[in-house]
């Protein structure tokens, strides 16, 4: 995915004033895209789109929040050089926040983990972003369960 600052321009419909924006796809995953939405019958790409938005911007309302407990899905190939000792390194520094790791050998190629985790949610996104930036780490999802106060 490139990224690039979104183009945007205001306009007045008779529903109000929208603010309209391009973005730039690849053509499989726009196609993939519209097909979905109108499987799902949105009136159009527009309302498809602000759905998504709200969603997104509900889901990281967590960030806010003064404790979060979670999970952390974890796919990587232990054979990338480094991988596993610097997963390793992330998880040590942050074992305040670990409460609990699972591992999966999937195959030959693939690991999945599951940590369980709760603190902080700058330091749970610290780890996130650390283990997502190592080659090797093939997909990492993040799934807040309590987005508030975890009770004591
Ligand atoms: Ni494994």
């Amino acid at each position: 995915m490139t990224t690039s600052k979104p183009t945007a321009s205001s306009a007045t419909t008779p529903r109000g004033r929208v603010y309209r924006m391009s973005v730039s796809l690849d053509p499989e995953l726009a196609v993939a895209f519209d097909r979905q939405i109108a499987d799902d019958s949105y009136p159009t790409r527009s309302a498809a789109v602000a759905e998504l938005i709200r969603r997104y911007l509900a889901d990281r309302a967590w960030v806010s929040g003064p404790e979060v407990a979670g999970a952390v899905v974890l796919l990587y190939n232990p054979h990338r050089r480094d991988v596993v000792r610097q997963l390793n390194d992330a998880q040590h520094d942050h074992h305040d926040q670990i409460l609990a790791v699972q591992h999966f050998h999937l195959d030959h190629k693939r690991c999945l983990e599951i940590l369980a985790v709760r603190g902080h949610p700058k330091r749970i996104q610290d780890l996130v972003r650390r283990m997502r930036s190592l080659k090797g780490v093939d997909a990492i999802t993040l799934a807040i369960a309590a987005p508030d106060t975890v009770p004591q």
